[in-house]
């Protein structure tokens, strides 16, 4: 039995979602979710780990969704309802996915999948409420796969086990202390660990009620926080910073009923990048909380976080979560000493069980059954904090991954384009803002309109916000670009 499912039981006629001004029961979650599960079956008695891909806006039908694909026994495919249409087909081809569930504001989004590929088109208005037995799911099966960006060119897709996601779910709902009094607002995409694990998976574990948005909107968060029900946040930091920046232009009588609500809170995390600890001092003034910043990834939730209860500091991302082994290694791999920088490597149930068909990639990730990070941070007394990451060619931008090598494969593709290099330079909002510096094929003399070019080929969060003209990249006595310099430039322009 699939642990969120089963203990969903226990609160049938709490609320569980609450979304279009609507409140859905876990009763009405646990009723939906059956019905999309028969309907997937067909008749067949399991899925068996078929590939399920969804696109239905935040809120109850998505939640009904990932339970019923789970519930018939298949792998849950959440799609980006921001993405072009090239992302997409992307991840239909590489997870050969048998379905699509969607609801009309995505058909024309979706319809050349159905020339594209030989897949089944399943209407989410159209899913009825007939039931039927449904199969049992041991825990060990693949539930979810989740498309990440990496030092290779194309996204991979992690896959996790349903023992994994529990584990996830279980050290944050313990080290946290989530309870079924708890109300979260939910304004994060759902096709990434924060908003799919962190905050809906944990609601739904709890017995709480998780409330969405439609869409990211400071007016309308605070417009919710004002009616003094959510009692919970998590965001990423450059949403922390445009919710201040909102804050700051309301009228004086406003911004003291949103700090009276806000004071009011039992918790509110940053994570998934860097909180600036500027940004950290402006939402304490405004809301009386010290954010509470944590580290994780999609490979493997969260693993490190700052105390609920204890002192919480700045600029640092904790201790490890229960149920999480971490240690810091040095470039030959051997453990660091205190205060030492190192690799962040991760070991415990929460670690993802592989990259999608990419067994090579996947074994190249683990040394002696820890997953290498990438991340480099240090430990001082007791807590760690982050350093940078091992690649230049990982870029964190809103909260995004993004990967340089990825945006510069379609970017030589560009019939005006010789070669590029793509770098992250910082950025107070973004963390960090994708520049992409270009050398121009021989007669062509003006920099084209890229952002236009890669609308249709890129998610809007990966295309290069700042654009620079060199002759040649900048190389070492090898020929090699260095990225490191080249970031330099572009950070000055
Ligand atoms: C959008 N814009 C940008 C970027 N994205 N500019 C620079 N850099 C960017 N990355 C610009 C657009 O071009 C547009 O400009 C304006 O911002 C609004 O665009 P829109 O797409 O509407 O953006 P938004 O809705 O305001 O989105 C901002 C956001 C979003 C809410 C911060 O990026 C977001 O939801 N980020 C969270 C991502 C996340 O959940 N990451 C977790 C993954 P113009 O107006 O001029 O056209 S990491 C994870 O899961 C791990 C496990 C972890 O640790 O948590
Ligand atoms: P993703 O692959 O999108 O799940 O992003 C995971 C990456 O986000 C990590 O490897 C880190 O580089 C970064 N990250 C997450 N949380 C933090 C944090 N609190 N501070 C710094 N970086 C973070």
């Amino acid at each position: 039995m699939i642990p969120l499912i089963n203990s969903a039981s226990q609160f049938t006629s709490r609320v569980a979602v609450r979304s279009g001004n609507k409140d859905y029961s876990y009763g009405q979650l646990l009723d939906r979710s059956a019905q999309i599960a028969w309907t997937l079956l067909q008749g067949r008695e399991d899925l068996e780990e078929a590939r399920i891909a969804f696109i239905v806006d935040p809120g109850f039908d998505y939640v009904a969704i990932q339970w019923g694909i789970w519930r018939a026994g298949g792998i849950a495919i959440p799609l980006c309802i921001k993405h072009p249409y090239a992302s997409i087909k992307y991840v239909i081809e590489d997870t050969s996915a048998e379905a699509v569930i969607f609801s009309d504001v995505y058909r024309d989004l979706i319809s050349p999948l159905f020339s594209d590929f030989t897949i089944r088109s399943l209407p989410i208005a159209q899913i009825g409420v007939e039931k039927g037995r449904l199969p049992d799911i041991s825990v060990e099966r693949r539930a979810m796969i989740l498309y990440t960006s990496g030092t290779t060119g194309h996204p991979k897709g992690v896959v996790t086990s349903h023992t994994n996601i529990e584990a996830q779910i279980r050290s944050l709902v313990t080290f946290w202390e989530w309870s079924e009094e708890d109300h979260i607002l939910n304004i994060l995409p759902l096709h990434h660990v924060h908003g799919i694990v962190n905050i809906l998976c944990c609601a739904l574990w709890s017995g709480a009620c998780c409330e969405f948005l439609p869409k990211f909107d400071p007016a309308q968060i605070f417009e919710v926080f004002k009616k003094g029900e959510v009692n919970l946040f998590m965001a990423v930091p450059t949403i922390y910073y445009k919710l201040i920046a909102f804050f700051n232009q309301l009228p004086d009588s406003e911004q003291k009923e949103i700090s009276g609500k806000l004071g009011a809170f039992r918790l509110m995390v940053s994570g998934s990048a860097a909180l600036p600890v500027s940004t950290l001092e402006k939402w304490r003034e405004i809301s009386g909380h010290i954010l509470l910043e944590r580290y994780g990834m999609t490979e493997m939730g969260m693993a490190i976080s700052n105390p609920y209860r204890g002192k919480r500091k700045p600029g640092y991302i904790g201790e490890p979560l229960p149920g999480v082994d971490i240690r810091l290694v040095d470039e030959e791999g051997g453990p660091v000493e205190e205060g030492t920088p190192g690799e962040i490597q991760i070991r415990g149930s929460n670690v993802f069980r592989e990259y999608w068909r990419k067994p090579e990639a996947t074994a190249e990730s683990f040394v002696d059954g820890w997953f290498k990070s990438g991340d480099i941070a240090v430990l001082e007394e007791g807590s760690y904090r982050i350093l940078g990451r091992n690649s230049v060619d990982i870029i964190k931008s809103g909260g995004y991954k993004i990967s340089a090598l990825e945006i510069e494969e379609i970017l030589r593709k560009h019939p005006g384009v010789k070669d590029c290099g793509v770098v992250g330079i910082p950025d107070e909002e973004w963390g960090e803002i994708v520049a992409a510096s270009i050398i121009l094929k021989e007669g062509c003399h003006e920099l084209p309109d890229l952002k236009e070019w890669l609308s249709d080929k890129l998610p809007n969060y990966k295309i290069p916000r700042k654009y620079m003209v060199q002759n040649d990249l900048p190389r070492n006595v090898m020929g090699k670009v260095t990225k490191k310099e080249l970031q330099k430039i572009m950070s000055e322009l």
